[in-house]
């Protein structure tokens, strides 16, 4: 099913620059590209993409957003005088024009739409487009902020016009705020806006009110107008994670899009001196990742800001390197959210509820005023203890060059009984080597005592010899069917323990005995989902999740894989997951699919899925998602059942201590024993 990755890039948006002195402006500058570009061939990326060539937009589609007046006045800048140009520039804020900036905007916006054209179509499957200059800031009658014409609301418009295309996620995750794409879609709601961006109070710059977390849409459109402020800067990964999980990916999967379209600016990436934010480059991985099985993987990525040329470059090669379908690193250096990001997650949360079913349970607002008072206070605070303290500005920040992401030639081993046909794109696999007599009297012992069955300690042993493949990294992930599921986990489980360096994520679907003696010293770490209520007593690495209607509530699965499995995922940073379908667990097929992709961002992508023999019809879903395919759409989410929600909710409560990335306000910091 993989089609492919677009590339769309054209050196002719390098041709223009700033060519007076503006301090606003010097930092949007030519290299901006050549460097991503760059980047992408030394990689070898760009090679692997499927090259598109841009185009000009056409005055219609330009004027899908932006106002006849607005596109007749940019016409005629390419005939202006430089003392012209000036003048015309200082009509709007924090933008310059240059004699072949119009040409540039219209391949910019064009580049979006042969985007768009490429994964409508089915040419690919996603893709990125690198542009100049970007969009974001755009009106219908103004430029703003370096951008010209606003190409990803063009791009959207586009979409749903030629297309039909009835739902359009927009994510920016740009360090600012686009209000040209907050405008053009405020009273809309087939389009969902997403936003997270450097706020401080209105401190920063666009300064707007609207840019705040209760701007939420207007008229048919409320609720779907979803802004994230940041009122500190220094945010971090676990930050950023955080809102995907308790935010974005939630109602994104409740709105069920048929395209998500990305501004993709990467001054929301470290060392940017607009954003001064702390997330390492890798940190797009997941984010692109997370993304990816929305709306059967149809996503476009435009680029938007992104200035220091060392961090951008970086974060542009993870996110295509993710879209090519490359598993994501492990993520480095990932805390628990800081207190003021869970306050603006709070924020949003509450202001949201009425909107989304998913955040129905969210706490009430917090009081506000408070906050904002007790966060100047601390600002101040601060301020004082920082003295003396070295303050580096954020181009000199140090962090680590991403290391090259290696994907294994085989993508997905299955171990299969005799008979059963290897799903296309997977390799089967046998251990050739015998085991060492000690381990098969190990594994006789303890999970062969009543038959002396050599077809069971030859896939024993297969597993064994796998799981080691994937910790060399000689293997990505595999797909085995066993007799018996249990005793496969168990013996998987007691094998990594003993021999691999690495943690184990055993993330469990469906009643069965589970390895959940084994989870003291941390190294295994087990989460189970059960119809019925657990004997084993929860635990810090033990966590069953008692789903009491079963797995028909579709939408209460999906809460719980955002709210809990995903950010302990995270936050335990396995090396190795071992995803188990137990025998008449009851999940249908198109969730399962959803869980075994989302998990694949953890561990590189090291999945190890273990199902019983019967479940044929299981196998391909299975199959394809390892091998990094789409999950087929869940279609538009209904509410979670209410007593489902309850019990998660005090799960999530009870583990918050020990999880940070579980919190979702600020009050719940550091607390964990009120619940
Ligand atoms: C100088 C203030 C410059 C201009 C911001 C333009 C933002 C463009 C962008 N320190 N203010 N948008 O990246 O996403
Ligand atoms: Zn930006």
């Amino acid at each position: 099913m993989k089609m492919g990755t677009a590339l769309i890039y054209d050196e002719e948006m390098t041709n223009y620059k700033l060519l007076w002195v503006d301090p606003a402006c010097k930092i949007e500058v030519p290299e901006r590209l050549t460097v991503s570009h760059e980047a992408l061939v030394k990689s070898g990326l760009a090679e692997r993409c499927i090259s598109i060539p841009v185009r000009e937009a056409t005055d219609a589609d330009i004027l899908l957003v932006h106002s006849e007046e607005y596109l007749d006045a940019v016409k005629k800048t390419p005939y202006m005088t430089l003392e012209d140009l000036k003048e015309f520039t200082l009509q709007y804020g924090d933008v310059y024009f240059h004699p072949n900036i119009f040409h540039c905007a219209k391949l910019a916006a064009g580049a979006a739409l042969q985007l768009v054209d490429s994964v409508m179509t089915g040419k690919v499957r996603n893709g990125m487009a690198l542009v100049r200059p970007p969009g974001h800031h755009s009106m219908r009658s103004a430029a703003s902020g370096f951008c010209v014409f606003n190409n990803v609301a063009i791009a959207a418009r586009y979409a749903k016009q030629k297309y039909g295309v009835k739902r359009v996620l927009i994510v920016d995750w740009d360090i600012h705020h686009g209000q040209g794409v907050q405008y053009s879609f405020e009273d809309d709601p087939s389009v969902l806006y997403f936003s997270w961006h450097r706020f401080e109070h209105q401190k920063f710059w666009p300064h707007l009110r609207e840019s705040d977390f209760d701007s939420v849409g207007k008229d048919k459109g409320a609720g779907f107008n979803i802004n994230v402020p940041w009122n500190k800067v220094g945010m971090q990964n676990g930050d950023y994670l955080s809102v995907f999980c308790h935010l974005l990916l939630p109602v994104a999967y409740e709105f069920c899009p048929d395209l998500v379209l990305v501004c993709a600016g990467f001054d929301s990436a470290i060392g940017d001196p607009e954003g001064e934010m702390c997330a390492s480059p890798d940190i797009f991985a997941h984010l692109t990742h997370l993304l990816m099985n929305l709306a059967g993987g149809k996503l476009c990525a435009v680029l938007e800001g992104g200035y220091n040329l060392t961090s951008l470059p970086q974060s542009v090669c993870q996110t295509v390197q993710t879209l090519l379908g490359d598993p994501a690193p492990r993520p480095a250096n990932l805390n628990g959210p800081c207190k003021s990001a869970l306050e603006s997650l709070h924020c949003v949360r509450s202001t949201h509820r009425q909107y989304w079913s998913c955040l129905k349970h969210a706490a009430d607002l917090p009081a506000c005023d408070i906050s904002t008072k007790r966060m100047k206070l601390a600002e101040e605070e601060e301020k004082t203890q920082d003295k003396g303290e070295e303050e580096k500005s954020a181009e000199e920040k140090v962090w680590p060059e991403p290391p090259k992401r290696v994907t294994p030639t085989i993508r997905t081993a299955v171990v299969f009984p005799d008979g059963v046909a290897c799903p296309d794109g997977c390799k089967p696999f046998r251990s050739t080597e015998d085991l060492d007599p000690l381990t098969v009297s190990k594994l006789k012992e303890n999970f062969l005592k009543d038959a002396d069955d050599s077809d069971a300690l030859s896939t024993l042993s297969s597993l064994i010899a796998l799981v080691e493949k994937m910790e060399k990294n000689e293997i990505c992930s595999g797909l085995a069917l066993v007799h018996d599921v249990s005793m496969a986990t168990m013996c998987v489980v007691q094998h990594a323990a003993a021999a691999l360096t690495n943690r184990v994520l055993v993330v469990c679907v469906g009643d069965g005995k589970v390895p959940s003696h084994v989870t003291e010293d941390g190294k295994t770490f087990v989460v189970q989902f059960s119809n019925k209520e657990s004997e084993e007593q929860e635990c810090k690495y033990y966590i069953p999740v008692h789903l009491k209607k079963g797995f028909s509530d579709v939408s209460g699965f999906i809460q719980a894989l955002f709210s809990l499995v995903l950010p302990l995922g995270y936050e335990y940073d396995p090396g190795l997951v071992l995803l188990v379908r137990m025998p008449d667990s009851g999940l249908s097929e198109s969730v399962w699919q959803h869980l075994t992709g989302l998990l694949q961002g953890l561990a590189q992508g090291h999945t190890l899925v273990l199902m019983q023999e019967g479940e044929k019809s299981c196998v391909g879903p299975t199959a394809s998602s390892l091998l990094g395919d789409a999950a087929s759409s869940l279609g538009q989410l209904l509410a979670p059942q209410p007593e489902h929600v309850e019990s998660l909710e005090s799960l999530r409560h009870r583990l918050k201590a020990d999880w940070k990335l579980l919190q979702t306000t600020a009050e719940e910091m550091g607390r964990g024993d009120e619940f």
